[in-house]
């Protein structure tokens, strides 16, 4: 049985009527992003025609998910608001501190010994507050969710920019910053600016070697990084009922890499299969009773341009595997033209190392796929040339991979597979010889490619591809190669060609998990004492910022004028700086550290106007800091692009920033940068 199914009965009971009323007003048939955010509207929310991309409005979402790099912030704000229990069904995800470095068992109790203080933490808040906590090992947020909390028509927010992976269920689900979280766990409303609607036609089925990352890969290739802000992206057509739930999941996730506020699908015949699978049965059975109002009305599909902002239309026939990158998601090569290119380009064409999973690819399908390929290696009589690395999803997928003999097959090619975490995807890699810097190539089935991101090195050239190129590549060791015409040589020196992918939507034999890390919290959890040593390094109790003193702000000093790309991870950069998280002061020393000084180039380097030395940016704010005087951070375009970590705006404000000044910021940090964060 699902957990929470009477809130899931309540919102679908109440859902058809709120439907007819907001089709009454706006005297139209609606999308599904319509329908969904209309039937959750704050109930203090007047009813009316917001402006797309204008209006403010109030919602009152049905969940909360935090994962525990983001979590940390958002639960020592919720501590403050003075509530025996959390509004909202709310979850704890163990998943970003888990380092990837010799295999998963290992590397779990490291991360378990290390990271005792805040698991300790996170689990008592959790126990205290009425969440549910998934324990380190028990799976990335993302596949956690959509395996056991996502359901049709619902709204959700989370602490992590990769939450809208829940839109593969046809739910609204939005990253956010740990201060949104916070109100709507305290039972605040949570406002959203009324989003612009993008519609995604896809026609054709996907065949051969083409999956549904490519969709997004070819998206993010037409729409960029920045051009979904403010929209909400709605896929539709024979090609999206024709995919399978967890891949619309995968497409929906790589969503937060054109910077859509979130992606969706209609509830079909796949959705009610993945519940099924996934042990509830029961909410697909509630969402069948509901089942138009989890869709658009047929006359918006029918002439899409007539409702949506936007509407791009993708043949599926047609459509060819991607590879995105180096640096960016949304440089977009179809597989044909990546040879002509990466040579163009002079990228390293050798790949050193293939990485499949994370929230983004990890499903029974992904590596059902990935393995008909590594079956192929002994088959063929093939090597593989690159090193090979597993990020499994979820314990529940892990367990069941295992039981199917898939991971049997994967070590034979050499396989590692790490924890179930984020790892490697989050600069939890601890890749032997990325020190020394080395321009190299590795591919992937993550989302997010930004220089230093995997593996700390500014050199690595990451691409973005499903895994089952991914896989393909990994065997040739080639960056060129193409396995649709190209062939390998084998050891019999003869030129042999991979089969195109083969591989099951879900288990045939159903999913399988001995202990899947959940701890439901404590019935009465006012007795639970959550202490928090003051000696800590890694956790800090918050005190509120100071109060802007009304006046215009004078003689403020230029911090840095950041060259090109500003993302969060630029401003607050993650891998080793995770483990301060939940200590504002700490994790300050490392503001800005990756962003490039338009003056010198450098980063790291900022010349103070104090005594006109160069250092790096935290200690020369820090000396701004103790001198009293202000500051300002100048950036261009998009800044604050990819994560929805709060310190990003939280440290520049704690070491005295007082403007930043852009051409243009992204959704959440720019939330992040305006909240008035509860505890003040
Ligand atoms: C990411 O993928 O960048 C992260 C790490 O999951 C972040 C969250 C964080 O910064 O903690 C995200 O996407 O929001
Ligand atoms: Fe974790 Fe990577 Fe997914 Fe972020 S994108 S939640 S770091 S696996």
């Amino acid at each position: 049985m699902a957990f929470d199914i009477d809130m899931i009965k309540k919102l679908y009971a109440e859902m058809p009527a709120k439907v007819e009323a907001a089709r009454k007003m706006l005297g139209r048939p609606l999308t599904l992003s319509e329908k969904i955010l209309f039937s959750h509207l704050h109930s203090d929310q007047k009813l009316e025609g917001f402006e797309r991309g204008g209006s403010y409005v109030d919602f009152a979402p049905d969940r909360v998910a935090m994962q525990d790099a983001t979590a940390q912030m958002a639960l020592l704000q919720f501590m403050q608001a003075g509530r025996p229990k959390v509004a909202v069904p709310s979850t704890v995800h163990c998943d970003h501190l888990i380092s990837a470095k010799v295999e998963a068992k290992q590397d779990l109790q490291v991360a378990t010994t290390e990271s005792k203080e805040v698991y300790d933490f996170l689990a008592s808040v959790s126990n205290k507050y009425g969440l549910g906590f998934w324990k380190p090992g028990a799976g990335i947020i993302h596949q956690v969710v959509l395996e056991n909390y996502a359901f049709p028509g619902g709204m959700m927010i989370g602490t992590d920019s990769h939450t809208v992976n829940a839109g593969g269920l046809g739910m609204l689900a939005i990253g956010v910053g740990g201060a949104d979280a916070c109100d709507v766990m305290a039972g605040l409303a949570w406002e959203l600016k009324w989003p612009k609607l993008i519609g995604i036609k896809l026609t054709g089925k996907l065949n051969g070697w083409t999956a549904p990352k490519d969709v997004i890969l070819k998206v993010a290739g037409i729409l960029t990084v920045k051009g979904g802000t403010g929209a909400i992206v709605e896929y539709f057509g024979e090609g999206a009922t024709s995919m399978s739930c967890t891949g619309k999941g995968t497409i929906c996730n790589m969503g937060a890499e054109i910077g859509a506020t979130t992606s969706t699908f209609g509830y079909d015949a796949s959705m009610s299969r993945y519940l099924s699978s996934t042990g509830r049965a029961d909410v697909a059975a509630l969402a069948d009773t509901v089942a138009a109002h989890l869709t658009a009305d047929p006359e918006v599909y029918a002439d899409p341009s007539k409702y949506f902002d936007e509407v791009i239309e993708i043949d599926l026939n047609t459509l060819e595997p991607h590879l995105n990158g180096p640096f960016t998601p949304d440089l977009a090569t179809p597989i044909s033209k990546m040879k002509e290119v990466a040579l163009a380009n002079g990228w390293p064409t050798k790949i050193e190392v293939g990485l499949i999973g994370s929230c983004t690819n990890s499903s029974y399908e992904d590596i059902s796929r990935a393995v008909s390929l590594a079956k192929q290696v002994s088959e063929k009589g093939l090597t593989t040339k690159a090193e090979y690395m597993i990020t499994p999803g979820s314990e529940q997928v892990r367990y069941t991979i295992e039981r199917d003999g898939f991971l049997d097959v994967f070590s034979q090619i050499g396989a590692k597979v790490f924890a179930n975490a984020c790892g490697p995807c989050i600069g939890m890699w601890e890749r032997v010889g990325a020190e020394k810097k080395e321009k190299n190539t590795i591919v992937h089935s993550f989302n997010r490619n930004f220089a230093k991101r995997a593996d700390g090195n500014p050199n690595t050239y990451a691409f973005v591809g499903s895994p089952e190129i991914v896989t393909a590549l990994a065997i040739a060791g080639d960056l060129t190669f193409n396995p649709l015409t190209d062939t390998l040589t084998n050891d019999k020196g003869e030129q042999v060609k991979l089969d195109a992918p083969t591989g099951d939507e879900l288990p045939v034999r159903g999913f399988a998990v001995e202990d899947a890390g959940f701890q439901a919290p404590a019935e009465d959890g006012s007795q639970v004492v959550v202490a928090v040593d003051p000696a800590s390094k890694r956790l800090q109790l918050l005190d509120p910022f100071t109060a802007w003193e009304g006046t215009d702000l004078k003689s403020l000093r230029l911090l840095i004028k950041a060259k090109g790309k500003c993302t969060t991870d630029h401003i607050s950069m993650a891998g080793p700086w995770l483990k301060f998280r939940g200590h504002l002061d700490n994790i300050s020393n490392n503001l800005l550290i990756g962003a490039v000084n338009f003056f010198n180039e450098k980063t790291d380097n900022v010349k103070s106007q104090l005594n006109g030395n160069y250092d790096t940016v935290p200690n020369t704010q820090r000396a701004y800091k103790a001198a009293g005087i202000g500051t300002i951070v100048v950036g261009d375009e998009n800044y604050g692009e990819g994560s929805s970590r709060e310190h990003a705006a939280m440290e520049p404000r704690h070491l005295g920033v007082r403007v930043v000044l852009t051409k243009s910021f992204a959704r959440i940090h720019e939330t992040n940068l305006k909240n008035k964060v509860c505890w003040l």
